[in-house]
This record gives C-alpha cells, sequence and structure tokens, in this order.
C-alpha cells in the first residue's frame, strides 16, 4: 500500500485554495458532487488544445488521435470496476445508466404482474425510471425495509422476493445514510430467483474499491463528477450476454451494423447503446480522473474515510441536540453524515456553517421517500472525500457545536 496523505493530495485541486466568506473553504459536499485535480482538468484541455476532433469517424490524424484516447479511455475506466471495456458503455452518468436499463432491458422484459424490488433508502434516480416503467409494463414497485441500525433489511428482501421478482434495484451505498450495502449476497438472491440486479454505484465508486464481478451483479451505475471527473459522463456495466440481447436505447449515429430506408441493425455493444457524437472530451477527463484515483489507491481512499468517520460519529452522537442518521459502525458505512440540530431547519443549519465556509448540502437529498420513512423533511448532510483531512473535519465538528450550543 502507498503512503496517504491528504496534504499532499490537496495541492492538486485549485479550488480547495479558496475562501469563502473570508474564512478557508472547507468543502464538504463531496455527495453532490466532488472537486477536481489539475491533472483531470489538464486533461480535458489537452484534447481540446491537441487532438480535438470527432471519434471513429474519420481517418485524419486528429481523428485517429481522439479515437485512440477514447477507447484507452473506455479500457481504463472497465480495468477501474473490473470488467472488459465492451461491457462498460458511457452515459451522461447514473440516472442515464439506470434509464438506459429501464427503457431497454425493463421495457421488454416486464409484464404485468411482474415485480421490481427496489429499497426504502434509493435516490430518486433509482426510483423513478422503475415507477416509469411499472405505468409502461403493469409491473409493480415494491420496497426493502430498512433495519432498526440503517441497514439494508436482508430478511426484508427474503421477504419480497419471488418467482415474480424480476429486477432488484438498489443502492450500493446510500447518498443519505452513508449506508454500505451487501451487495454482493443481494446479487446472489437475485441470481437464486432468475432476477436481473441492478446495482446504483453512484456513491460507492468514488468511495470504495469495486470489482462487478466479484459482485456479481448484472448492472453497475455510476457518475464521473462525484469521483473526481467532469459532469455529464459516467457509465454502465453490464453483463455482455445482457447487453446483446437488449435494444438500443437511442438510435442515431455511431451505433448501427447496416442502414436502409425501412430497417437498420445495430453495431455490438457497447457502441450499439452509445448513439450520436460522444462526451469525447468527457472521456478524457473521467480516465484521468480514474488514473488518480488509481494512483492513490480505492483501498487508501477508504481507510481514510473510516478515521474521518470515527471522528465525526463519535463527535456528533456526544452532541445532545444533534441527531444523526446512520449506521454507527464504521466498517458499515461511508463517510456522508445526515444530521439534524434540535429545533433548526436544515437549510438555516447549512446557511451558518457556509457562512463559516463550510460547504454542506441541505434538504432531502433526492431521497424523499427515505425522508417519509424516517419522519423528517430532510437533513443537512456533510460528506468528505480523499482530500479533507482531519482538522477540516473537526473545523466543521467545532463550528457545528458553536451553533448547536446558541439554541
Ligand atoms: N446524488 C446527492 O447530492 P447523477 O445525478 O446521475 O450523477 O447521480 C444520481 C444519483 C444516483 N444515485 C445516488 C445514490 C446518488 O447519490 C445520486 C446523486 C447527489 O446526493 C445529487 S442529487
Amino acid at each position: 500500500m502507498q503512503m496517504f496523505d491528504a496534504e499532499k493530495i490537496r495541492e492538486d485541486f485549485p479550488v480547495l485554495e479558496r475562501e469563502v466568506n473570508g474564512k478557508d473553504l472547507v468543502y464538504l459536499d463531496n455527495t453532490a458532487t466532488s472537486q477536481k485535480p489539475r491533472q483531470v482538468m489538464d486533461a480535458i484541455s489537452e484534447f481540446y488544445e491537441k487532438h480535438n476532433a470527432n471519434i471513429h469517424r474519420g481517418v485524419h490524424a486528429l481523428s485517429q488521435e481522439a479515437s485512440e484516447m477514447f477507447d484507452k479511455g473506455r479500457e481504463n475506466v472497465a480495468d477501474f470496476i473490473w470488467c472488459l471495456p465492451e461491457e462498460l458503455i458511457f452515459t451522461r452518468g447514473t440516472t442515464e445508466s439506470i434509464n438506459l436499463v429501464a427503457y431497454s432491458w425493463a421495457l421488454h422484459n416486464l409484464k404485468e404482474g411482474d415485480e421490481i424490488i427496489i429499497s426504502k433508502m434509493e435516490h430518486h434516480s433509482n426510483i423513478i425510471p422503475w415507477h416509469l416503467i411499472s405505468k409502461l409494463t403493469g409491473a409493480n414497485v415494491k420496497a426493502v425495509e430498512m433495519g432498526n441500525d440503517f441497514s439494508m433489511s436482508m430478511e426484508s428482501l427474503e421477504s419480497l422476493i419471488s418467482s415474480r421478482t424480476k429486477i432488484v434495484a438498489v443502492t450500493h451505498f446510500s447518498n443519505v445514510l452513508g449506508t454500505v450495502t451487501p451487495a454482493k449476497d443481494i446479487c446472489k438472491l437475485a441470481r437464486d430467483y432468475d432476477a436481473v440486479s441492478v446495482i446504483d454505484g453512484a456513491q460507492s465508486a468514488p468511495h470504495l474499491p469495486i470489482n462487478v464481478k466479484g459482485m456479481g451483479c448484472d448492472f453497475f451505475a455510476f457518475s464521473a463528477h462525484k469521483m473526481l471527473g467532469p459532469t455529464g459522463i459516467g457509465g454502465l456495466y453490464g453483463k455482455v450476454e445482457l447487453l446483446e440481447e437488449m435494444p438500443p436505447f437511442n438510435g442515431g449515429g455511431g451505433m448501427i451494423a447496416d442502414v436502409s430506408f425501412d430497417h437498420s441493425t445495430y453495431a455490438k455493444p457497447p457502441e450499439k447503446f452509445e448513439a450520436g457524437t460522444p462526451n469525447i472530451a468527457g472521456v478524457a477527463g473521467f480516465s484521468a480522473a480514474v488514473d488518480y484515483l488509481k494512483k492513490v489507491g480505492m483501498e487508501n481512499v477508504h481507510e481514510h474515510e473510516k478515521v474521518l468517520n470515527r471522528i465525526v460519529i463519535k463527535r456528533l452522537n456526544g452532541m445532545e441536540k444533534v441527531k444523526l442518521y446512520g449506521p454507527e459502525n464504521v466498517d458499515k458505512r461511508g463517510a456522508v453524515y445526515s444530521f439534524n440540530a434540535e429545533g433548526m431547519n436544515p437549510h438555516d443549519v447549512a446557511v451558518l456553517l457556509d457562512q463559516e465556509g463550510i460547504a454542506v448540502r441541505s434538504g432531502h437529498h433526492c431521497a424523499q421517500p427515505l425522508m417519509k420513512e424516517l419522519g423528517i423533511e430532510g437533513t443537512a448532510r456533510a460528506s468528505p472525500y480523499l482530500y479533507n483531512t482531519e482538522e477540516e473535519v473537526k473545523t466543521f465538528l467545532d463550528i457545528l457545536e458553536e451553533i448547536v450550543s446558541k439554541l
């Protein structure tokens, strides 16, 4: 294992040198989106400065260079999650990846009375596509309960799953609770019932080592912008045999084998699912982000976040007027801390923290059903990443304590 040094890592992130409201910025809104290192910005600039051309459409040198960069980018991102390049589709992000599975696989395989299992801790991106498909097919959506410790209840999943279940679509890492779910066991159970597993990896890919083959999932969705990459680009892993049988999601250039006026045949995956000019510069940035994370080591990122978990969870639990929503066990959770201060609106907490230069998110975090389940309107949410230091999270905790002490 390499030595992990958050201070050194920070030097690559120019925005972290900023001041906000006259205070040093403490950026703790990484669950919404991460900051970008110089290496990612350089890769995007270099593409535009030296190689900009459309891909797989020209014999000229620039097009060849751009195509090679794009193809290598796919290999690199695929390697990061342990799949083959042909099993990785570039999408706009997790939301589009899940919609692709819904409109391509689910729409063509589900019928009235079939069941789609999600969980009570899902982000809207892993709820609404299934509602839409349920309206079109007559399939029903059911939700797995949470355990008392904010875990995903395997007992509940076992009681819901049946021969009617065609899809089990759940998060690997809750963006509200920080819960890391037993994805491997969930996928195994889905397989036992011949159901397709869809794992929402929007929050796990940035924070945990991912091996989709080891996990045994059928689909895995993730976004570059939460893992140091640019916005507007992400990935969908799909088992090759499923991708081969699925119809295209969009039609257009770049995804065809042969086209005539009344008929078209399609390219093999992944091109079959990538109609139109892709986000080429985005892939340059995504690949550079993956290079960065590989160099740091995902085990190191995870270990660093466990250290932060220990500090934050102990202090938040010790604050009388603060309630933390999420597992206490640092081994069963990631570094996302959703909390409320007694009698305070979470937005007011976020505004007071912002006045001290601390960026946190507040609200329902695109998880309204979970909020209803918890009996609250929303929370404030702090979420560190590899460049946040122990001192920064202590500053956040000190200031929160001060705010709460004035209540
Ligand atoms: N959650 C948050 O602040 P996109 O927007 O497609 O990159 O990712 C959607 C998404 C899907 N699943 C989970 C678990 C997520 O956390 C997110 C994005 C952000 O919590 C923005 S709402």
